[in-house]
Formats: C-alpha cells, sequence, structure tokens
C-alpha cells in the first residue's frame, strides 16, 4: 500500500488554513510541449497541483502526458480520471472519485473496481473523494457521460447530506463540481452549507474564470479551487497567475 503522502501534505495545509488554486490540464486540450510550459509557469505563479484527465479523453498519451509533467515540475501531477483507462504510474496520486450525486453504479463503484488492481500495481496513491455534480445552467460532459442528474443548485441542504454521508463512508475529500465550462459557477450557501458539517478538504470547480469567482468560494469554505478552461481564454495564462495570486493572498 502506498503511503498517503499527498493527502497528508493536503490535511496539512488545512490544518494551517492555507488555501490552494488547482490547475486542470485535459491531455486532449494540449500539445505536451504546451503543457509542460503550461505547468512550468502554473507553478512559478503560485499554483498548489496539477490535476490530469477529462470526461471523455481522445488521446492515449495520458502516460507520456504524466510523465513529462512530473518531469517538469515539482508540484504534484495529480490524476483526475474520468473512468479507469485514465491511469498513469507516473502520477504522483489520484483522486477516486465516487460520483456521489448520482446514483449510477458504474460511477459510484463499477469504474473503481476496474482500476484498483492497476492502482495497487503502480503503487499509486488513491485519495478518496465524493465528488457531487452541481446544477450550472446547461447539460455538462460529466453529466451526459455519467448519465447522473446533478444535485439542484437551490438545496445548499441536499448537497450537505451528501457530503456528511461521504464522510461517513470514509471519504478523505469533497468535490463540488459544477462541471467543465459551465456558465454558473457551485453557489456559495452550497460550499457553506457543506462546510458546516464536514471536517475533509473541500475542492470546488466548474466555471471559475476571475478572481472574484475564486475568492467567493474560498469564503464560503473551499480548501481548493480547480480552473481549467480559464488556460483556453485569451490570456488564458495571465488569467491563472491572477486567480492564484488572489488564493495565496486571501491566505495571508
Ligand atoms: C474542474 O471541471 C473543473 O473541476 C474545471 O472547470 O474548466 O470550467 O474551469 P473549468
Amino acid at each position: 500500500m502506498s503511503d498517503k503522502k499527498i493527502l497528508t501534505g493536503i490535511r496539512k495545509a488545512k490544518a494551517e488554513n492555507r488555501r490552494a488554486h488547482w490547475v486542470l490540464l485535459d491531455p486532449d486540450d494540449f500539445t505536451i510541449d504546451k503543457a509542460v510550459e503550461t505547468a512550468r509557469v502554473s507553478q512559478d505563479s503560485g499554483v498548489g497541483a496539477l490535476l490530469v484527465g477529462g470526461s471523455l479523453l481522445h488521446t492515449n498519451q495520458i502516460d507520456t502526458f504524466v510523465k513529462s509533467l512530473r518531469e517538469a515540475v515539482t508540484i504534484p501531477v495529480i490524476l483526475f480520471p474520468g473512468d479507469a483507462t485514465q491511469l498513469s504510474r507516473h502520477a504522483s496520486a489520484l483522486l477516486y472519485l465516487s460520483l456521489i450525486s448520482g446514483r449510477n453504479p458504474v460511477n459510484l463503484i463499477g469504474e473503481h473496481v476496474k482500476a484498483a488492481p492497476i492502482i495497487r500495481q503502480y503503487g499509486l496513491e488513491p485519495i478518496p473523494t465524493g465528488y457531487m455534480l452541481v446544477e450550472s445552467g446547461a447539460v455538462t460532459s460529466v453529466e451526459f457521460m455519467s448519465g447522473t442528474r446533478p444535485l439542484p443548485r437551490s438545496k445548499p441542504s441536499i448537497a450537505a447530506a451528501h457530503a456528511l454521508a461521504a464522510q461517513y463512508l470514509g471519504m478523505d475529500m469533497i468535490y463540488l463540481e459544477a462541471g467543465s465550462g459551465a456558465s454558473l459557477t457551485v453557489p456559495p450557501e452550497m460550499i457553506a452549507a457543506v462546510r458546516a458539517c464536514v471536517d475533509i478538504p473541500i475542492i470546488v470547480g466548474g466555471g471559475i474564470r476571475d478572481r472574484e469567482a475564486a475568492v467567493e468560494k474560498l469564503k464560503a469554505g473551499a480548501d481548493i479551487i480547480v480552473t481549467g478552461n480559464l488556460l483556453q481564454k485569451e490570456n488564458g495564462l495571465e488569467r491563472v497567475r491572477e486567480v492564484a495570486g488572489s488564493v495565496s493572498k486571501f491566505c495571508e
């Protein structure tokens, strides 16, 4: 069994009230050279970790992709897999995501069973994470690909009950996900309701495009915010720098 190095680091940061900005790199959106450059700039800007994955990958280069990132930066490179095919022995850890907002057994346990022997063989650190999809204005890739319904955005208490169940089931983190490219981000009231009932770290992602949105999520109780699409926007790296800067500032 691998040690829990990455999770220990995340817990330590939480205990010291240090929040983080993580950047998601979808291998379909980057050449390896571009990803490496982006990873280096992200690290220099104060980004705490890189996530690698996507709801549907067209590339079969995930292993080379992850290896190149690991060689380029010292921050953790964490898998954020859409399914059991998105694994690499070169990753620092993986979010072992259970899509607990849905009722599709494939995303609750099926992919996990397929992935488990490979995780063991690779010696990867799995971080059990309760992944909750939140309604965000339009159908997102995760919603479509998983065939599940997101949580209603106006019902924070439903989200809180799911998060509490995840914590009781022994999961180590909660991920509140509006979906990549979401028009509406996870509502702060929902983050606050989840924060009020769980102690484990909370990650929030989907549709975060500026420092205001990032700070709003942190104020509501997020420990980690994730941006992905921002990199694809005009001046993407500049905007990532801005968000990372606002997260560091928030912690001062
Ligand atoms: C990771 O899906 C998010 O949780 C990333 O969302 O691409 O909208 O930043 P964006």
